[in-house]
Formats: C-alpha cells, structure tokens, sequence
C-alpha cells in the first residue's frame, strides 16, 4: 500500500547457480525427475533466491537466530523486506523496504543494505539491479540540484538550445598555459557562439599542468572572450581529489576566479563526497562526470533487458543517475545513442530519468519509474565519439537540455580546430533552424560542417 510513502523499492533479476539447482535436486532425488519436477525445483530455488535477497539487504541472515527476550526479532519481523512481483520466467522481481530501515538522506547507508552484500549470494551467479524507486520522504530529504537545467541556463544567459562544449585531446599532453590558448580559440573562433571546454578526466594537478595555474588563466580567457563575443562561456574544471578539503579548496579556487562549474569524477570520489561538495561547494554547478562506472554498470548478456540469461553482477546507470540526481549534480554523463561506448536505448532512458518531474517506466528497459516531487531536472551530458554528423540525431533523441561534448569530434576536424569550432557552430545553428543536417551538408559542401561530414559521416564512431 501506498509505495511511494511506505517503501524504497527495487527491481532485480538473478541467474540460479548451477551448482545450487544440482544440490537442490540431490537433496529432493528421487528416481523418476520428471520435467515438471525440474522447473518446480528451479522455480522453488528462485523464490527462495529472491526472499534471500529481500532477506540478506533488510534484516535477516543465513540462519535462524536467538529469538528470544531483547532479541530485536518482533521489530525486525515487521520491517524485513519483502520479495513481490515474482517472474518465474524471466527471473525477476522487486523488493520492498519499509523506509524506516534506512537513515532518510544517508547514501552510503542506505546502499549497504539495498546492495549490499546481496551480490556475494552463492546460491545465484548472476545479479543484475536494474532500478531503485525512491519515497517521498526519501526525495524531500535531499537538496537535488543547486541550479540544474534552469539555474544554468540563467548563468549563461542562454534560455533555449543545447550546450556545447570540448575536452582537449590529447587526455593529457598539453600545458596549463597551452590549455588556456586552447580555450581562447575554442571560444572565439567562428561566431564566438561556442560555450565551453571541460577538463578530461584523468587532468587534475600535474606537474606540468597545474590545477591552480590552469584554472586561473583558462577562467581569465572564459572572461575576455565573454567580452569580446557577448555570449557567456564555461569551463567545467576538475577538481577531483582523494581529499574532500583538497576539493573544497579548489572549488573555492574556482569561485574566487569567476568560474561557474566544478567538474568532478562522482564514481571515483564516491557518494560521500559527492553530497559533501553539493551542500559545501561556494556556489558552483556540479559537472558530474563518471569514470569507472562502466565497471558496474555495464552488462553485455543477453538478459541485460530481462529476457534471456545474464552473465554477471551488476547495477544499471539508471540506478547511479538518480542517486546522483536526488544529491544534487547539475550535469551528468549520461550516454548517448551515438555514442562510442553506449546502450542505445538505456542512454535515451537515463536523459528522462534526469530531467523528468513525474517519470514513468519505460517499455523497453526494466524500470520503476520516479516521482520527483521539487528536485530540479539535471543536464544529461551526451559525450564519447561525438561528431558534428552526430548532433542532429543526439538532440533528435534526447531533447534539447543536454550538453553535447565533443573531443576528438572537434579537435580531429581535418581542417583544425578553428574549422572544428565552426562545424559543430553550424550543426546547432542550422538544427534549430530547422534545416536538415544532410540537405545543408549536400547544398553547402565547402562549409567546415560538410568537410566533417566527409570525414566522419553521420553515425556514431564505435571503438572495437
Ligand atoms: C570523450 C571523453 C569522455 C567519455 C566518457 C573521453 O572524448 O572525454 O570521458 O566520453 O563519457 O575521454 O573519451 P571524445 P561517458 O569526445 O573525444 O570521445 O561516460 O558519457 O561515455
Ligand atoms: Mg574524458
């Protein structure tokens, strides 16, 4: 009753252990196993797994424990997780909690439980966790984005279209100096329209890029090309650290420099650090980028979309999206269906579970849906292999509050990087003018966007 009160719910699919149906059947044997015999065993099996789940993350263990005077049992009896929605087929279900199991605005914690330790289960030898739905009292609990889509379109002065923006390829390679006349080109060449550069991931403070040298004259260019052009830039700098103090002194760094982002790697400083510099952080939009996270995220068998079997253990981007929508990022990678390491369909999905306010489950991908009451709709940053063919069908598919990243897809312009500029210029201009990609590119052929469009085409560049 009442699930979006009562309950934080999730949904998984498992994969019985073959060596636990075998033992299963060694303890049932009896000399004529039919079929039927078979399936009921497995399907007993899978009940047993799923309550084991329910079991193992809320408040019970492997065995019958003292249940006696102070024992905790009464209590622990009314608020165990329950397993429902069997799919005896397909193999999944969902698990309710009753909320008061978790401490309403601890992450960390609550994951502990969710999944937890459910994933070191002998008895399954696949686990996939394909959803989290939160309660209302779960969602009022956290602060979301500070500026999300809106916010940030008010800083920038830029109430309608797409983002874009550029990490330096090289990964690493060039010099904070270098990096800052990257910067004023990228901002200044063609119309002057391009909005940003972001730092890639693994560029923090280098010896011979220095976070501090760098954010200061890349920040001084975002300001000089902000007057020359009249159009407002960013720059989403990394100020990823072990140390939270570390990322609170650079945030402060970048603030007191007039930048308005903070890029930081949410998988690999962790939820804590995450929530710590939203509610911390002077003043600054979260760039949210999420490296590492195709470790536990993605899942190449056949059951990844709940038919057919899985291979492995897993919990799906949708699930990492909306806890890091609910702790307050305002922009999060979130995949693209062109893009070079994506699932198509899980990627289209992910954009509404960042900026829809009452999202609903989807048809395709497992899913539980979301409502999410006052917090704020975060950019989906559509990144990876990324091109100027690409943008017409990215915005096509996800919508027009999404920051469109492309590295090598501006830098490797054969023509260089002002021409890159100039492409990926004209691909957002002609897009919201309604002029389709392929006519401009045929009745245009000289233009920096069809020279990138013999170069590249239009599909997405798939790595193998
Ligand atoms: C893109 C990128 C991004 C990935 C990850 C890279 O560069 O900077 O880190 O796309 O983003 O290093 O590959 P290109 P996501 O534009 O040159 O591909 O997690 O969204 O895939
Ligand atoms: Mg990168």
């Amino acid at each position: 009753k009442n699930p979006d009160e009562n309950y934080v719910i999730t949904l998984l699919k498992v994969e019985l252990d073959p060596k636990a149906v075998k033992e299963a059947k060694y303890q049932h044997s009896k000399k004529n196993y039919t079929k039927k015999d078979k399936k009921k065993l497995k399907n007993e099996l899978f009940k047993e797994a799923a309550a084991t789940v329910a079991a193992e993350s809320s408040t019970g263990t492997w065995t019958k424990v003292y249940d006696g005077v102070d024992s905790g049992i009464p209590l622990a009896m009314k608020k165990r997780a329950m397993a429902f929605d069997l799919d005896y087929e397909k193999k999944m279900f969902k698990v309710a909690y009753p909320v008061e199991l978790f401490e309403l605005n601890n992450i960390p914690g609550l994951l502990a439980g969710v999944v937890g330790n459910i994933a070191g289960m002998k008895m399954v030898s696949a686990m996939r966790v394909y959803d989290i739905r939160f309660p209302r009292k779960m969602i009022k609990a956290f602060p979301g984005p500070k500026y999300g889509v809106e916010g940030v379109r008010k800083m920038l002065k830029k109430p309608k279209q797409c983002l874009v923006a550029t990490v330096p390829k090289p990964k690493i390679g060039r010099t904070d100096k270098e990096q800052a006349s990257l910067a004023e080109v990228l901002f200044t060449s063609g119309k002057g329209t391009y909005d940003g550069i972001k730092d890639d991931e693994n560029l923090t403070h280098l010896e011979f890029n220095d976070f501090y040298k760098r954010a200061k004259l890349v920040l001084k260019e975002q300001d000089k090309a902000e007057k020359k052009t009249g159009n407002k830039k960013f720059y989403l700098c990394n100020l990823t650290h072990s140390s939270i103090d570390e990322m609170l002194k650079r945030a402060d760094f970048i603030k007191k420099h007039n930048g308005k982002f903070m890029m930081m790697d949410v998988v690999t400083t962790g939820m804590t650090a995450v929530y710590t510099m939203r509610k911390k952080n002077p003043g600054l939009a979260i760039h949210a980028h999420r490296a590492m996270h195709g470790f536990m995220t993605r899942d190449n068998s056949p059951g990844i979309h709940g038919k057919g079997k899985l291979y492995g253990f897993s919990v799906s981007m949708i699930v990492l999206a909306k806890l890091f929508r609910l702790m307050g990022v305002d922009s999060l990678h979130g995949g693209s269906p062109l893009a070079k390491m994506e699932d198509y369909d899980e990627a289209k999905y992910i954009q509404k579970v960042l900026q829809h306010k009452n999202l609903e489950k989807d048809k395709k991908i497992p899913s539980l849906g979301q409502k999410w009451y006052d917090i704020k709709p975060v950019w989906h940053t559509a990144s990876g292999g990324l091109h100027p063919g690409d943008i017409e069908a990215v915005l096509d598919e996800l919508g027009n509050d999404i920051l469109i990243q492309c590295g090598g897809g501006l830098l490797g312009h054969p023509q260089g990087v002002e021409a890159g500029v100039m492409a990926i210029e004209e691909a957002r201009e002609i897009y919201f003018q309604n002029v389709p990609l392929r006519k401009f590119v045929k009745d245009n052929p000289e233009t920096p966007l069809a020279k990138a469009v013999d170069h590249w085409g239009y599909g997405p560049k798939i790595i193998y």
